[in-house]
């Protein structure tokens, strides 16, 4: 497993996030035709449609909504690792307040498959999913969906309070898209009536193909304003990657290829740091003008300590009113 348990300085969107991450892979080494389950670190107990797969050489990982169910903790998770990334107070304590991953998808088949439907969302590897994105196709090319939670704003879609949004649409079946989703964790609820002012919202940005598609927030207020039993906040370090709703046999052995995978935690001061991180590099100097080179970013420094990998039992998670 790839996993580093330390990095010395905060990097950001300037370098590729496999250069800083704790845990990446391109599924080298791993065991194809078998489940990613127990592999390099990755969980995936249920019996789900899912395999590493060799593609004239190069593995990767295939997952189909073939099989689905309404659960969390058996669905396939990227490893574990310290430090989590979250508020403070959360739980297991956080370590760090920015969490970024990033992969590649592309389709399994080259073709349309109706009814195909794989979410993705960082989580603390029991189902306290923080975001939520949808990669669905539409016979015409794959979409990637969004949604977020703000009990203030306007509902928009099927889901109480929860807001969505079209990323991208008609991505091509014939070659790999990329994902990139990085979370700002700032201290206190996201949403009024706590003054934004000394209580910001947490940041979510997503980057379909390295372009910046969407900023929103977290689904952190869901949690208490809906599961006052289990309110949260969480601190998380892994992707979910979940096949419910309808299962849809016929995409047996096809769905999605994913590869490519970076995840990293790391600490900052603040979200004015997080967004001077996240801004992308200054463009090249114009030829002919001067060999000065570009400012170096400021780079915050480990402050927070590390924690265990101990993580919350969250069985009595309320299903209700999210997403599938
Ligand atoms: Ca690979
Ligand atoms: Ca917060």
């Amino acid at each position: 497993m790839r996993i580093k348990t330390l990095a010395a300085l905060a990097v950001g969107f300037g370098l590729p996030l496999a250069a800083h991450a704790n845990y990446s892979t391109d599924f080298s080494g791993l065991t194809s035709g078998q489940s990613v389950d127990g592999q390099d670190g990755w969980t995936a107990t249920g019996a789900w449609d899912e395999e590493i797969v060799d593609i004239g050489g190069d593995l990767k990982w295939r997952l189909s909504n073939a099989v689905t169910a309404g659960s969390f903790g058996d669905m396939p998770f990227t490893p574990a690792f310290a430090p989590t990334a979250g508020e403070t107070t959360a739980t297991p304590a956080a370590g760090a307040n920015i969490f970024e991953a990033e992969f590649s998808f592309q389709s399994a088949t080259g073709a349309a498959q109706n009814g195909l439907a794989i979410t993705i969302s960082p989580d603390n590897g029991s189902g306290a999913r923080l975001s939520y994105i949808n990669i669905t196709d539409s016979g015409s090319g794959l979409d990637v969906g969004f949604y977020d939670y703000d009990s203030t704003q306007p509902t928009v879609g099927p889901f109480t309070n929860f807001q969505f949004s079209t990323l991208a649409s008609g991505l091509d079946y014939s070659s790999a898209h990329t994902l990139r989703i990085a979370i700002f964790f700032a201290e206190g609820p996201s949403k009024n009536p706590v003054d934004p002012a000394t209580s910001p919202n947490d940041v979510v940005m997503v980057w379909v193909d390295g372009a910046l598609v969407h900023t929103g927030s977290t689904w952190e207020q869901y949690y208490p304003e809906n599961q006052p039993g289990t309110p949260g906040p969480y601190s998380i370090s892994q992707l979910l990657f979940r096949v419910s709703g309808t299962a849809q046999p016929a995409l047996s052995g096809g769905g999605l290829l994913f590869d490519d995978f970076a995840v990293s935690t790391q600490a900052v001061a603040d979200v004015a740091a997080f967004n001077a991180l996240m801004a992308p590099p200054p463009a090249p100097p114009a030829a002919g003008s001067s060999s000065d080179a570009a400012p170096i970013p400021t780079m915050g420094v480990w402050s927070l300590g590390l924690t265990g990998l101990s993580l919350l039992g969250l069985a009595g998670l309320q299903q209700r009113r999210r997403p599938r």
